[in-house]
């Protein structure tokens, strides 16, 4: 597995976690991808449309073989096995994957951009992110994202949900 990549999960309708713990589930029955880190689960506010339920989201490190477009292609299998169905941009999803970095490097395909364009500006995507990769750099800004979080207003729109030791992942699940 000679990549390294982070994958932000969010979901905000019906079992939650239960949604975020299936989409890892399947991630690691993939042959070509190892989960190897995953980050605690934080409830956090809507951004961008807030007329929705609150999310649950947490990033995991994955190592791969698969390039990035094949990786990419496996999230979205992801979401379509668990049953999403495509809304409008920004609504209410029962699962959301998106590869967050990939490497250090800058691809910018026709449906895959990474780093992901909007990351350095989203708390609930970089408080996940620093707690399993507290010194990763931006790779086209080279600014370490703990610096970025400084920066941001709405943090306390992401509360820690469960915190997640290693082995703990998944132990209790959402009644
Ligand atoms: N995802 C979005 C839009 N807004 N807000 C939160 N709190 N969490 C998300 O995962 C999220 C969002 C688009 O994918
Ligand atoms: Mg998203
Ligand atoms: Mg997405």
């Amino acid at each position: 597995m000679n990549h390294i990549a982070y994958i932000s999960l969010g979901s905000n309708i019906g079992k939650r976690e239960g949604y975020l713990e299936k989409a890892i589930n399947i991630l690691r029955s993939h042959g070509k991808i190892e989960v190897t880190k995953q980050s605690s689960i934080y409830e956090t506010d809507p951004v961008g449309y807030t007329e929705q339920g609150k999310f649950l989201n947490m990033v995991i490190e994955v190592r791969t073989n698969l390039r990035p477009e094949k990786l990419l292609q496996q999230c979205l299998q992801v979401e379509i096995d668990l049953g999403r169905e495509r809304e409008f941009k920004w609504g209410p999803r029962i699962i959301d994957l998106d590869i967050l970095l990939y490497n250090h490097e800058n691809i910018e395909a026709e449906n895959l951009l990474i780093p992901h364009p909007r990351m350095q500006e989203r708390a609930f995507v970089l408080i996940p992110l620093i707690e399993i990769a507290p010194y990763v750099e931006h790779p086209i800004l080279s600014t370490p994202f703990v610096e970025f979080l400084d920066e941001i207003p709405d943090k306390e729109g992401v509360r820690l949900w469960k915190q997640i030791n290693g082995e703990d992942a998944f132990v209790h699940s959402e009644s």
